[in-house]
């Protein structure tokens, strides 16, 4: 065999600058792929939280299983599935309907949706859910209707919704519970005229968005600054407006950054089309501008990367269905383009997770990244330089796929074969 030493270190100095390249801190190169054996499920997903070894997901599904059909288990609207293998766990508290919002403390899981009964015991709306067993706790704040978004913040579990009590107190679909007691309603009370259904908690601010026009004691719409110790809406206002709906059905704070998603043609002063970046002190909109043509109803940031999901068909000044990553600088949207598709008319990504370099969707689309027979849930992982370099750096201890060359050992060889074309993973 002829030897070509010129094209050998032509290869060595691409896949040294490849490596560079990657070593730039949050540009993570993404598999638009989903990982094969994460299982799926039957219907819409519609809430999505990965702990360390678990990753729970609630919606309106009635069993999960292997995308290669057989061998799953009967699981109504909540499941636990295991990170490392994607399959399901035993744990199963059987909703009897729509689980909405999930949010994990500790060895707890607090579930929210339109159910009356979870966990082996009647809960309306809202429950607290044994971790290791799935059993309901005593915790009960039995909600008047649903609850549709949950985020704890230390001892307190703030809900939004549709409901008007909670907790024991009439409160108009907002309120805080106290984590530690049977989940009564403590004294906050924001008291909005309108639907809550996005919420995210920063230092001693809560950001809450709807479809209200007031909050707080103020008049603001769809998106408001709430003071965590007195539940008055702050002078912050970025003022959502126009859409073809109007609402606010996602909110993710990322440092200084406040990112909106929902149904809107302005906010924070600016004509910005359902995505925005609001400055977190004044409420005005940042030059952050992805545009997305559809609604944007999941965001989820992670280093230099916002990924969002909902119906839009473009977003980033790219063609992009229902699932995108953003660059967090420019607006732009990222190589990657999973493109989640499905058999209604309207299909949606509405939860996203981010998880060290693992994206999870839920939604009620039935194909994503080119597999047609995922449904409900998708998991995405690193492309494999991207692991190879975090394992060679001993940062990841997980070779699984990544001998591409199939020499028995992981190294920069692997990395060359994979970016010489000789692809062996997809
Ligand atoms: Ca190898």
């Amino acid at each position: 065999m002829k030897s070509r030493p010129w094209a050998v270190k032509l290869v060595l100095v691409i896949a040294a600058m490849a490596l560079a390249a990657l070593n730039v801190p949050g540009a993570r190169a993404q598999s638009s792929t989903p990982r094969e054996e994460t299982w799926i499920t039957n219907g819409a997903v519609r809430a999505v939280v990965r702990t360390t070894d678990t990753v729970y997901i609630g919606g309106w599904f009635t069993y999960v299983g292997p995308a290669t059909g057989g061998g799953g288990q009967t699981r109504n609207h909540i499941a636990a599935i295991d990170a490392a293998t994607g399959a399901a766990t035993d744990w199963n508290p059987n909703a009897n309907n729509t689980v909405y919002a999930l949010a994990v403390s500790g060895s707890t899981v607090y579930a929210g949706g339109d159910f009356t009964s979870i966990g082996g015991q009647m809960r309306n709306n809202i429950a607290a859910l044994d971790a290791s067993t799935g059993a309901a706790t005593d915790w009960n704040p039995n909600a008047n209707s649903e609850v549709r978004v949950l985020t704890v913040s230390d001892s307190t579990v703030y809900a939004g919704g549709i409901f008007n009590s909670i907790g024991g107190q009439k409160r108009n679909y907002i309120a805080a519970l106290d984590a530690a007691t049977t989940g009564a309603a403590t004294d906050w009370n924001p008291n909005a005229d309108n639907p809550v259904f996005a919420l995210a908690v920063s230092g001693s601010t809560v950001f809450a968005g709807g479809f209200f026009d007031s909050i707080g004691g103020q008049t603001r719409n769809c998106i408001a600054a709430l003071d965590a110790a007195t539940g008055a809406a702050t002078t912050w206002n970025p003022d959502a407006a126009g859409g073809h709906y109007l609402g606010i059905n996602a909110l993710a704070v990322s440092g200084l950054t406040v990112y909106a998603g929902g149904g809107f043609w302005s906010i924070g002063g600016q004509t910005r089309n359902n995505i925005a970046a609001l400055n977190a002190a004044t409420g005005a909109a940042t030059a952050w501008d992805p545009n997305a043509f559809g609604e944007v109803d999941a965001l989820a940031v992670s280093g230099s990367t916002v990924y969002a999901g909902g119906d839009f068909t473009s977003i980033g000044g790219q063609t992009r269905n229902r699932i995108a990553a953003l660059d967090a600088a420019t607006g732009a949207a990222t190589d990657w383009n999973p493109s989640a598709e499905g058999s209604y008319y309207y299909v949606y990504v509405y939860a996203l997770a981010v998880s060290g370099s693992t994206v999870y969707a839920g939604g009620d689309f039935t194909s994503i990244g080119g597999d047609n027979t995922r449904c409900g849930f998708a998991q995405f992982d690193a492309l494999p330089p991207e692991r190879i370099k975090r394992y060679l750096l001993g940062l990841d201890s997980d070779p699984t796929g990544l001998d591409l060359n199939g020499d028995g050992k992981v190294d920069i060889a692997d990395l060359i074969w994979y970016l010489s074309g000789k692809r062996l993973t997809k």
